[in-house]
């Protein structure tokens, strides 16, 4: 290392789809460190790949990779207009990659820079689903059987032929389909409503008190039917119920907030500490769920799981299989070093996915762990990657039976 700051000599974008599309940054220094950052944004990949390419990799080269908080700043106020998921999961990705490069400079794991771990491992949760009762209360078992101590349970709904988050056999639940146009769903809140308390009532008679349970409501109510749903489950005793309403007027949680005690989490679309900001002061949620890469990086989740703790909010950040391993390890590193972190969602990859995105984080007995390699911990197989190009996916649109558009 020679005493004079590095600098960044190559930024490069690779959009490679190993069974989904992942978008990944690369950032190279004079001194032969290279960063990863994850940008990918689920049914919108390109969009990103073309703000980094066209707009933000040219003014990186020759800036020091060093200097994370500065070129944070730089990218956010410096583009004017800020905010939103491609210019924030843009950001996220540049100041994951200069936080690999941090790590790899200094030879420390990423959480070790932000602090050091304040637990030894990161509790965690996956999915489990099932068309019918029955069907899901055996993929709860399996993903019991795998450790896990914490499951979001989704099933079918009647009256339906496709619901979020349930596959009717076949592979895991991929919501972006390889199509060159949404998939229309149709969706029917009462129907949805009549069955879900017994679908999750069953689930917790099956598993007993310990396990964990959640259940993820989309976006799909409004605060009365969200009240409604929060007080008929409130036996069940549910780790969390997430994303109730489309949270975009956040005063309607108040509503909702009023009239059920169920542990109430959100925030997975949000992209900036702003939008999280009267969620988080006024107490109308118990978990953050902001993604390290769509909420512009470690840099700015500190942010928001600072504020959350100040109001004894906790960090439950998405994890899905759109959130790249890169980011899933940026997310550990987070969760090891923060106090207020509560569990880390993980879906899991296939088998080829780990085969692209090498990784030092691991996963044992219901908790994820970093690992200790300098940075972030994942190297990304560039020519396995090439075999696999960017292949059109979007994710499902819903309308009303009437065939009004509603919140898929
Ligand atoms: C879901 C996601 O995991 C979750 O909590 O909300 O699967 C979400 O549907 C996808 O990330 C959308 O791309
Ligand atoms: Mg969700």
């Amino acid at each position: 290392m020679s005493g004079a700051a590095d600098t960044i000599t190559a930024v490069d974008v690779l959009v490679t789809s190993p069974g989904r599309n992942f978008v990944t940054l690369k950032i190279t220094t004079a001194e032969g460190l290279v960063g990863w950052g994850d940008a990918t944004l689920n049914g919108r990949e390109l969009a990103v790949a073309s703000y980094l390419r066209d707009h933000v990799a040219p003014l990186l080269i020759g800036r020091d990779p060093a200097r994370i908080e500065d070129t944070w700043q730089y990218l956010y106020r410096g583009v004017y207009w800020r905010r939103g998921p491609v210019t924030m999961t843009a950001i996220g990705a540049v100041d994951l990659a200069l936080w690999d490069i941090k790590g790899k400079t200094t030879g420390q794991p990423v959480y070790q820079l932000l602090g050091g771990a304040v637990r030894d491992r990161v509790l965690t949760y996956t999915h489990a689903s099932g068309w019918e009762v029955p069907e899901l209360l055996d993929a709860i078992d399996a993903v019991r059987e795998r450790g896990f101590l914490a499951v979001r349970a989704q099933s079918g709904v009647p009256g339906h032929d496709l619901v979020y988050g349930v596959t009717r056999g076949g592979p895991g639940y991929e919501p972006a389909g390889r199509v060159a146009a949404p998939v229309e769903e149709v969706w029917d809140t009462e129907s949805y409503l009549r069955h879900a308390p017994g679908v999750l009532a069953a689930a917790r008679a099956h598993v007993g008190p310990e396990l964990r349970l959640l259940h993820d409501v989309h976006h799909r109510l409004t605060p009365g039917q969200a009240a409604r749903l929060g007080r008929a489950v409130e036996d069940v005793d549910l780790f969390w119920l997430e994303d109730v309403t489309p949270a975009e007027n956040q005063e309607v949680l108040r509503h909702v907030r009023h009239h059920t005690t169920v542990p109430l989490a959100i925030g997975e679309v949000f992209n900036t500490v702003w939008e999280c900001q009267s969620l988080i002061t006024e107490q109308l949620i118990d978990y953050i769920r902001t993604c390290v890469t769509h909420a512009g990086g470690i840099s700015h989740l500190r942010r928001i799981a600072a504020l959350a703790d100040i109001w004894q909010v906790k960090l439950g950040p998405h994890g899905p299989s759109d959130v790249s391993p890169v980011a899933l390890a940026a997310s550990l590193h987070v969760g090891l070093s923060t106090p207020n972190f509560a569990i880390q969602e993980y879906m899991g990859y296939e088998p080829l996915v780990h085969e692209v995105f090498r990784h030092a984080w691991s996963y044992e007995d219901g908790h994820l762990h970093p690992g200790e390699a300098p940075g972030l911990g994942v190297e990304v197989d560039e020519e396995l990657a090439a075999r696999f190009p960017y292949e059109a996916a979007y994710l499902p649109v819903a309308r009303r039976r009437d065939g009004s558009m509603t919140d898929w």
